[in-house]
This record gives C-alpha cells, structure tokens and sequence, in this order.
C-alpha cells in the first residue's frame, strides 16, 4: 500500500484573496507533499490489514505515532482542498441547510459555533463538521487528529474541515486566526460538503 499526493483541483491562486497563492503552493506542495511521504515511510514493511485510508484512521490507536500523524495529514488535507472552491462561499442548500437548521439553529448558529470552535483550538489542530449517521455535530481536534480516529473524543464522517495550523494562515494573517476563519467561509464548496454529508446517511 502507497499513498500519492493529488494535483489541486483548481490552481494555487483560485482562492485570492482570502488565501494567497504562496500559502496554498508551499502548504499543498510540502506541508501535504510531506505527510504523504513520511506516511508512505512510516507504512514501509508494515502488515496493513485495512484498504484505506479511512480504515486505517478508524483503528489508529493500534498503529505508530508516525501512521497517526501523517496518515491524519493525509486524510485531513485531501477534504481541506476538496471543500474550498473559487468563487465557493454563500450558502449550503437542500438536505445539508435543513440538517444544519434543524441541529444548531440557524447557519448563522452554525456558522458562529463552528468558528469559535476553530478559533479556540488551542496550538495546531483543526475544526470540523462531522456527521454522526445524520446528525451534524462541532468538534475540534489537535495535531493532525481526525474523528474518524477511534482515539478521538467527538467521533464521525467529517464532512467540513479547517485547517487552522499556522501554516496554514500565517504568511497573510500572521497571528489573526479569528480573519483568517472569518474568511474562510468565501471559499466553501458547499456543493462537496453537501455529497460528503449525503453519503453518512
Ligand atoms: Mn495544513
């Protein structure tokens, strides 16, 4: 088993000006390019009894700290990239605003709580929207955790993430994580998180 490092599906200044060119370039190219490589180190001549990814998280506990870091930045960077989008933002629809509705409120609930979350993870980490069979819950995790682990306090599908590593937002933002959040709902793909949601029930 080997894992690969996934061109972006759009180009690293589609998301100007809310994250900038270089940021993405350098966080895709080696942040991500590196977690790939060391978990393909980490998994050399190991009996990996799981087809993927998301197996593997969901018995993390049995595996190396290596395995639990960089198969977490793994999996956690491939959904970052795939729910953002240029000219992303607005807001969801369907099935996903009446789950979101129903479970905090309102978007507006939502969309505070989830921030707050993100904001007050303390260190590096990310925020995230789970599902847990339909029911959408906010969690946060440290490191390069992920709720599909099972050592994970607030476990589920996460649906949304935000990376909120300071590699993440600090050539832009420096230490102004509360705007980097705030502007990261101008890049959402809603649409993605929609099918991601979707497929947990
Ligand atoms: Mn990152």
């Amino acid at each position: 088993m080997s894992f690969t490092l996934d061109n972006l599906p759009y180009s690293y200044d589609a998301l100007e000006p809310y994250i900038d060119k270089t940021t993405m370039e350098i966080h895709h190219s080696k942040h991500h390019a590196t977690y790939v490589a060391n978990l393909n180190k980490a998994i050399e001549g190991s009996e990996i009894s799981e087809k993927s990814i998301e197996e593997i998280l969901s018995n993390i506990s049995k595996y190396s700290p290596a395995i639990r870091n960089n198969g977490g930045g793994h999996f956690n960077h491939n959904l970052f990239w795939k729910t953002m989008k240029a000219n992303g933002g607005g807001l969801p629809s369907g099935e996903l605003l009446e789950t979101i509705v129903r479970d905090f409120d309102s978007f507006e609930k939502f969309k505070e709580l989830f921030s707050n979350s993100a904001l007050t993870r303390f260190g590096s980490g990310w925020g995230w929207l789970i599902s847990q069979n339909g029911k959408l819950i906010i969690a946060s995790t440290p490191n390069q955790d992920n709720p599909l682990m099972d050592i994970a306090e607030i476990k589920g599908v996460p649906i949304l993430g935000l990376d909120v590593w300071e590699h993440a937002y600090y050539l832009k933002y420096q230490n102004r994580r509360v705007e980097y959040i705030s502007q990261f709902w101008n890049v959402i793909s809603w649409n993605e998180v929609s099918n991601n949601f979707l497929k947990t029930k």
